[in-house]
């Protein structure tokens, strides 16, 4: 293969303050071009001053594309201006967006005029195509999985098939590790000191309506196989010392064949492991199963509990089968296995009354106390639903007659308000009052303090003991109105919650 003149910068907008992960994305859009074109990463996540070594790049004269990876959320607060910043002083570089944000919020991206071309999900096909075609010449209409725009008009292509990842060239750890050692992104948590970040699945099989994976995956999963994903891990322990694993697919237990034969080889190195599933496709994995699982080290695991309303799940489309009593009863039977169930929960959903929304609000709250008293273990995520533009979806269409608009421009998105919506931690949606936000809240802050999350490991087991004493009687009476003292405490020992860093 000759190797193209024109260079390739690819930039991972930060993400988070603490404990950067291993930057999947941009290496698999990496592995797609290398041997290719020549690339440079730049991490956004382990650079104090990002911009002046984009700049630098840039100035070299030889780069000619520029991809960003971009997520709703903090990483819009570099790759916004970034981008603006690129198209003045390098108007010549052709600007490629990425990721969920780019892929679900496309118009406003494309609108901005600081973005050419977004790959609409998968790039490892789609993103040489069209680097091929800049190059070359030849029709972007005829690749998969690009947006673009056409004067006017807003291109959209056919959705390509999911890749075969057993076949896809592999991740260039090694040339990532000559711009950043690789020990940076093997970080520390509460599975072990140096933590794999692994990918294993594209998509997901379900269509949750409240969920950014469904437009772009269109229920659909495609899994690594077990051996692959084995060769890799192994290679990233015994090569870079990677003595823990995080799965980061959207739905890693899918299928319980590969889990179960993923454990079998893992079991020898004993890693301590996460990954995230849904409870109705675990529920029915066999007690033999998750035994061997938990042998293996999977110490936790991440469901979408989302709510204990058999209706509201119903709505949801939560994939029809899963119940309140299946939620109760699953985190009761996974104690068994001492596999630490991390449920999560989407409050505030849309509801025809405003008195319906703080019913199920306080429902949802009695739910989870119900929860902790059959597996005190069980780690509680609460998100704010943020609405997510599935277009079709019963609950995507309630949401716009009740007012809800996205912002139209792209510099918006990184507004304080818009920010915390990102995070699903602020009510911009217009059925959500005020009084209702402090309740989930100061119910937040007051579990946070009864039951302190295991993954947070700078917290010690006597500021857990009282923090537990000094939440006891709001936890037991319903009182969670001003919590003031809890606040200071977890402020002081600078608790973190799982989900701001998004794990
Ligand atoms: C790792 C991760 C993080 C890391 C960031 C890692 C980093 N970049 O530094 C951390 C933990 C910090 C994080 C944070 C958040 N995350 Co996050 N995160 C993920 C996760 C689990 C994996 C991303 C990944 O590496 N995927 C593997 C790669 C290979 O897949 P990919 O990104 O889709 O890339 C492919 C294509 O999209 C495309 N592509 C992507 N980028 C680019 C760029 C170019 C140039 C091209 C050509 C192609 C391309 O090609 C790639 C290869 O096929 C995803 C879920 C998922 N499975 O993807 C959620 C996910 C992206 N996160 C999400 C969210 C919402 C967040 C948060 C903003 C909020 C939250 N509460 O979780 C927080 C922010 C917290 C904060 N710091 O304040 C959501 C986005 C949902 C949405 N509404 O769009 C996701 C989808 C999880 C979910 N199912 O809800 N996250
Ligand atoms: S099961 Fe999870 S990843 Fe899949 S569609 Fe539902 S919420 Fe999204």
């Amino acid at each position: 293969m000759i190797m193209k003149q024109t260079s390739v910068l690819l930039f991972n907008p930060r993400a988070t303050n603490y404990n950067p992960r291993i930057p999947n994305s941009i290496l698999q859009v990496a592995a797609s071009i290398d041997g290719q074109y020549k690339w440079y990463a730049v991490d956004g996540n382990l650079e104090s001053d990002p911009w002046s070594k984009i700049e630098h790049y840039l100035s070299q004269g030889d780069v000619r594309y520029v991809g960003f990876t971009v997520m709703p959320g903090p990483q819009l607060k570099q790759a916004i201006p970034y981008a603006k910043k690129i198209r003045e002083q390098f108007p010549g570089v052709v600007m490629i967006w990425g990721g969920y944000f780019a892929s679900n919020q496309y118009q406003v991206c494309l609108n901005s005029g600081w973005v050419d071309f977004i790959i609409n999900g998968p790039g490892d096909y789609s993103f040489p195509a069209l680097l091929q075609v800049l190059e070359n010449g030849g029709s972007p209409e005829a690749i998969r999985n690009l947006i673009f725009k056409k004067g006017e008009t807003i291109v959209k292509t056919a959705k390509a098939d999911l890749a075969d990842m057993d076949v896809l060239p592999p991740l260039p750890y090694e040339k990532w590790n000559t711009f950043y050692p690789l020990s940076r992104v093997l970080a520390k948590t509460f599975l072990g000191n140096k933590t794999i970040a692994y990918h294993s699945s594209f998509g997901c099989p379900f269509t949750c309506s409240f969920c950014a994976v469904v437009p772009i995956y269109e229920a659909r999963w495609k899994g690594r196989s077990a051996d692959g994903i084995f060769k890799d891990v192994e290679m990233l322990h015994r090569e870079f010392g990677g003595n823990a694993l995080e799965f980061h697919d959207n739905n890693f237990f899918v299928s319980e064949k590969r889990a179960v034969a993923f454990a079998r080889l893992i079991r020898p190195l004993q890693m301590r492991w996460w990954g995230e599933a849904r409870i109705d496709t675990m529920h029915k994995y066999s007690d033999e199963s998750l035994r061997l699982l938990r042998e293996s080290g999977c110490v936790m695991i991440f469901f979408g509990a989302e709510t204990g309303n058999d209706d509201v799940l119903k709505a949801m489309d939560k994939g029809g089968t899963q119940t309140a009593d299946q939620i109760l009863s699953f985190a009761e039977r996974l104690k068994r296995f001492d596999i630490i169930p991390e449920y999560s929960f989407v409050l505030g959903l849309p509801a025809k009354t405003e008195k319906e929304v703080w019913t199920q609000i306080n429902a949802d709250i009695r739910f989870i106390k119900k929860i902790k008293s059959l597996n005190a273990s069980t780690e509680i995520i609460l998100y704010l639903y943020s609405p997510v533009p599935v277009e079709g979806s019963e609950l995507f269409e309630q949401v716009k007659a009740a007012g809800f608009k996205f912002p139209q421009l792209l510099e918006d998105w990184i507004s304080p308000a818009w920010e915390r919506f990102d995070l699903r931690k602020n009510p911009l949606t217009p059925w959500l009052q005020p009084y209702m936000v402090d309740q989930i809240k100061n119910f937040e802050t007051v579990l946070n303090a009864y039951y302190p999350s295991s993954s947070d490991i700078r917290l010690k087991p006597w500021m857990k003991k009282v923090l537990r004493m000094v939440s006891y009687w709001r936890y037991h009476t319903g009182i969670y109105q001003y919590p003031w003292e809890l606040k200071l405490l977890l402020k002081v020992w600078k608790y973190r919650q799982p989900e701001k860093e998004g794990f």
